[in-house]
C-alpha cells in the first residue's frame, strides 16, 4: 500500500497551554500525508481561536462546536466529517488524542507501524511495556477498577478499554453506527471498542507511556465514572 492518509481527531476545551505544542510536535514527526481535525466546544480560554491560527499554517480542520458538548460527540462529530470527505482526500488511518500531552506524539509512528497488521490499535497502559506517570492512588484506582469492570461485563479481552489515545482504519469507523451511541463523555472509548470487537475487527494494543497532563484543568468527575458504570451495562444487555 502507498503511504496511508493519517487524520488524528483531538477534542479540545481549555487547551490554550497544550494545543499550540502539540500541533507543532505532531507536525515535527514529519510524517507524509497527515492531517489533524481539532473538536472544540468554544472553549472559554480561547482554544478555538488557537486552532484558527495554527490551521492557516498547518494542514488542520477545526470543527467549532457552540458549547461544551462532550468528548464522545466530539469524536463523533468528527467522524461522521472525515467520513463525508471526497474520496481522494479520504483518510486511510483515523487516531484519536488528548490534547494535553498525557499521549506522547513521539508514539504515533508506533501505532501506524502496527496498523499493518491490525485494524485497529489500542493505546494500552496496561500491557507489557505501558505505563502512567504522575497519576495519584485514587486515579489508578478508578481506572484499574472500570478496566477490569468493562472487560468482564463486556467479555472483552482487552487490557485498556478506557484509554483515549487509538488508531481505527476506515473501514472500522464505517462499520459502526455513529448515530447509535450511547456515550457523550468518556465511555465513548469503551463503546468504540465494543462495537468494533463486535463487527469482527483485529484489534491490537501496544504498550504507552500516559502522562498526568501537565496544564490546564482536569475534566475528570464522579458523573464520568456513573455514566461509565451504567452505560457498560446498557451496552452489555441492549447492544
Ligand atoms: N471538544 C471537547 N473536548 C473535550 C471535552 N471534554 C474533554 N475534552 C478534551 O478531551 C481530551 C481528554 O480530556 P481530559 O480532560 O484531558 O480528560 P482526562 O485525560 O481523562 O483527564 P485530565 O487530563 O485529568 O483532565 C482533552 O483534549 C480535552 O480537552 C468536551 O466536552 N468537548
Ligand atoms: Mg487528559
Amino acid at each position: 500500500m502507498s503511504t496511508p492518509r493519517v487524520a488524528i481527531v483531538i477534542p479540545t476545551y481549555n487547551e490554550k497551554n497544550n494545543l499550540d505544542g502539540l500541533v507543532k510536535a505532531v507536525f515535527g514527526l514529519k510524517l507524509e500525508n497527515l492531517s489533524i481535525i481539532i473538536v472544540d466546544d468554544h472553549s472559554p480560554d480561547g482554544t478555538g481561536n488557537i486552532a484558527d491560527e495554527l490551521a492557516k499554517t498547518y494542514p488542520i480542520r477545526v470543527i467549532h462546536r457552540e458549547e461544551k458538548k462532550g468528548l464522545g460527540t466530539a469524536y463523533m462529530e468528527a467522524f461522521k466529517e472525515i467520513l463525508s470527505f471526497e474520496s481522494e482526500s479520504k483518510p486511510d488511518y483515523i487516531f484519536e488524542m488528548d490534547a494535553d500531552f498525557s499521549h506522547d506524539p513521539a508514539e504515533i509512528p508506533n501505532f501506524i507501524k502496527k496498523m499493518d497488521e491490525c485494524d485497529m490499535v489500542l493505546g494500552s497502559r496496561y500491557v507489557k511495556g505501558g505505563g502512567i506517570e504522575n497519576w495519584d492512588v485514587l486515579r489508578k484506582l478508578v481506572s484499574r477498577f472500570g478496566n477490569i469492570y468493562s472487560r468482564t461485563v463486556l467479555w472483552l479481552p482487552y487490557r485498556d478499554l478506557t484509554g483515549g489515545f487509538k488508531c481505527y482504519k476506515r473501514k472500522v469507523l464505517e462499520s459502526i453506527d455513529l448515530d447509535t451511541f450511547s456515550s457523550v463523555g468518556y465511555n465513548f472509548q469503551i463503546e468504540t471498542t465494543y462495537k468494533a470487537h463486535k463487527n469482527g475487527f483485529h484489534i491490537c494494543e501496544i504498550p504507552i507511556t500516559f502522562r498526568e497532563r501537565k496544564s490546564g484543568q482536569s475534566k475528570f468527575n464522579l458523573a464520568i465514572i456513573l455514566e461509565s458504570f451504567v452505560k457498560v451495562l446498557f451496552l452489555r444487555f441492549r447492544g
